[in-house]
């Protein structure tokens, strides 16, 4: 693999001629004019933290070891990185709000274009918070859970930890954070707390600075916990669902809609709306309808649970849109790269931004509203059927790419899949073929997409060295979007790359489950809040171990991590004691201290730490090795 290559994936590639001919520029091409990078921001080591900088530390030479205001290079590092864990923490615990708050006012009778549609899941919530629902109006129950998940963000006793935090992890897990003071009571609170303790001439010692960080990372894990499940509660929990991935699912004869950003509340309904326009699309010459694809983890969140088809994960955005044969490419918020809005401007596309603050210069905004939801959904659809009349054909290409994919692997999916072989003790085939080593381990596969790789590459690659030997695979997010693109959510790729240990378990649970084959070789869980889900099968597992998550084989990956929203799941991975790989440089490098705090430090006192291998290959290895220290803990 050549540093040159831009992407693995056959869609895109075939698209960047394309794009060089219509004079269209990438994020690849911006890429490469951006080299080389600065090396003092690469390693954390550039401050701007106050107007007496930019400062910068010169980690090799005689340079200067000290900023204006004599903040070293592992105050400054470790104050970047936290800073970097509070933006990621504030998106995704910012996207819980507005599903808990939405929830609310359903529970309040506001919203007509929504639902409980899941109300199964909102009994098991309410449980899991401690909610009582004996004899009470299912109306009444959504009301406790969205004023519980509420009171996440208003809490302000500090001795009461986050409800969503304590209903979901190992009891042992607690008592550690609770002893480490790295438990969050108020997830704004721990934001905010951030942003004021990295202020200029504020906290200056790393240690603290980073448990500072990790106590934001646990707030981020609440803001994501609380987010999944509420979303489940008003769309559905994901059930298996076999669907297709990417750029061939944009159809030449129908209005395409390419759904993007992150924020199920505004995907769901124009999914919802679209079906009730179909007639409007074919009046307007649309053969075949509106078409509506996903991008990103909008895309992730709907096709997990319609199985609504995927375009394209985050670094082949751009390239949903140089097929020309995108009528509307509707927003929400995170992950949108701005450049989307000139090559919209390229073609008939409408890029369409749908949250007040979340606008893009060029693009036309139709202010959202969870009230007049259906009234909004049906104006967006209405400007891509107009816009599908000015759409020329002869610019339309549409690479005829696509991959099956099976997908919608929630918890209650995976369990339910599991009780068709052991119906009293659903957990226990799962436990059995980890104990007797048919399963080495399950490593979940989680982030982004990033220039600094091949896109889609290292994904690919670890998960077939791991698959291999036999380690049991779960994805979220733009990693779950490289492996949907790849076609490994078949079955035909855990025959192809599964080891005969994990094939034979796939294989009779997807036997069970009356698929005529096994379980495809990775498991969508859904986009990056739904994160979560991975850690309530950790847990469970762990509680029926009756061990704390950081005694199982169990690992995370991001190899192509590049946003801040992966530096907070990462920390709070390591924070639950689960070994994280990452697979790009994270910017830290600079202070050896915050590199060992995160690297060593981390294991004594959580258990799990980052490890770094740029390397697919050795990255796999790396891990299998975790794997196998982690069973010889557990004596299997
Ligand atoms: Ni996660 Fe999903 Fe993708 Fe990265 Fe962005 S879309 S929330 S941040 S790039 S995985
Ligand atoms: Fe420089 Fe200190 Fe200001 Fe940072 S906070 S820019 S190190 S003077």
């Amino acid at each position: 693999m050549t540093t040159e290559m831009k992407t693995t994936d056959p869609a895109a590639a075939a698209l960047l001629p394309v794009a060089k001919r219509e004079g269209i520029e990438t994020v690849w091409d911006r890429h490469k004019a951006m080299q080389p990078q600065c090396g003092f921001g690469q390693l954390g080591v550039c401050c701007r933290i106050c107007w007496k900088g930019p400062c910068r530390i010169d980690p090799f030479d005689d340079g200067p070891k000290r900023g204006i205001c004599g903040a070293d290079a592992h105050t400054i590092v470790a104050r970047n990185v936290i800073r970097m864990i509070a933006a990621g923490a504030a998106g995704h615990s910012e996207h819980g709000r507005h599903i808990a708050l939405a929830l609310l006012e359903v529970a309040e009778g506001k919203l007509p274009a929504y639902q409980i549609r899941d109300e199964a899941k909102l009994i098991a919530v309410a449980g899991k918070l401690g909610i009582a629902t004996e004899a009470r109006e299912i109306l009444e129950i959504a009301h406790d859970i969205a004023t519980v998940s509420l009171n996440d963000f208003r809490n302000q006793d500090t001795a009461t930890p986050c409800a969503w935090t304590k209903a979901t992890l190992t009891e042992k897990r607690m008592e550690k954070l609770a002893a480490l003071g790295v438990l969050p009571h108020n997830i704004d609170a721990v934001i905010t707390q951030i942003m004021g303790r990295t202020l200029v001439g504020c906290d200056a010692e790393p240690a603290n600075l980073i448990l500072g960080g990790i106590k934001g990372a646990l707030a981020d894990y609440d803001g994501m916990s609380l987010a999944t499940d509420l979303s489940d509660i008003l769309f559905g929990t994901p059930a298996p669902v076999v669907t297709a991935a990417n750029l061939g699912v944009l159809k030449e004869e129908a209005v395409n809609i390419a759904v993007h950003g992150h924020n199920p509340l505004l995907s769901e309904v124009v999914c919802d709306v679209a079906l009730q326009m179909n007639e409007a699309a074919k009046q307007a010459g649309a053969k075949e309808g509106i078409n509506i694809v996903g991008v990103c983890c909008t895309g992730n969140e709907v096709m997990v649970r319609h199985g609504i088809p995927l375009a394209a994960n985050y670094l082949s955005q751009e390239m949903v849109l140089v097929t020309g044969a995108v009528d509307a490419m509707v927003v929400d918020v995170q992950c949108i790269m701005p450049a989307v809005s000139e090559i919209a401007g390229c073609y008939h596309t409408e890029l369409i931004t749908t949250m007040d603050e979340n606008k893009i210069s060029g693009a036309r905004h139709v202010s959202f509203r969870e009230a007049t939801a259906t009234e909004d959904a049906r104006q967006i659809i209405t400007l891509a059927i107009d816009a599908f009349r000015r759409r020329d054909a002869k610019r339309v290409t549409i690479p005829d790419v696509q991959q099956t994919a099976i997908v919608g692997f929630s918890t209650e999916a995976i369990v339910a899949a599991l009780s068709l072989l052991d119906a009293e003790q659903p957990l226990k085939p799962l436990l059995d073929n980890v104990v007797n080593g048919n399963i080495r381990g399950i490593a979940l596969f989680a982030g982004c997409n990033s220039t600094r790789t091949p896109q889609d590459n290292s994904f690919v690659t670890m998960a077939k060295a791991l698959a291999k030997n036999n380690v049991l695979l779960l994805a979220t997010g733009c990693g779950a979007g490289a492996f949907a693109k790849h076609g490994m959510m078949t079955q035909e790729a855990t025959l192809a790359y599964a080891g005969d240990g994990l094939k034979a378990v796939l294989t009779a649970v997807g036997e069970a489950a009356g698929l005529n084959g096994p379980l495809p070789l990775v498991l969508h869980m859904g986009s990056c809040v739904d994160n979560s889900r991975a850690v309530s099968v950790a847990v469970a597992v762990a509680n029926a171990l009756g061990v704390d998550l950081d005694a199982l084989p169990l690992v995370a990956s991001a190899p192509e991590a590049m946003s801040e929203k992966a530096v907070a799941i990462g920390s709070w991975s390591v924070a639950l004691g689960i070994p994280t790989h990452l697979g790009t440089m994270p910017q830290v490098l600079g202070s050896s201290t915050v590199t060992e705090l995160l690297t060593e430090t981390a294991k004594d006192l959580f258990g799990g730490y980052f490890l770094v291998e740029t390397d697919p290959e050795e990255a796999a290895q790396k891990l299998l090795a975790v794997i196998d220290e982690k069973r010889r803990g557990l004596g299997i």
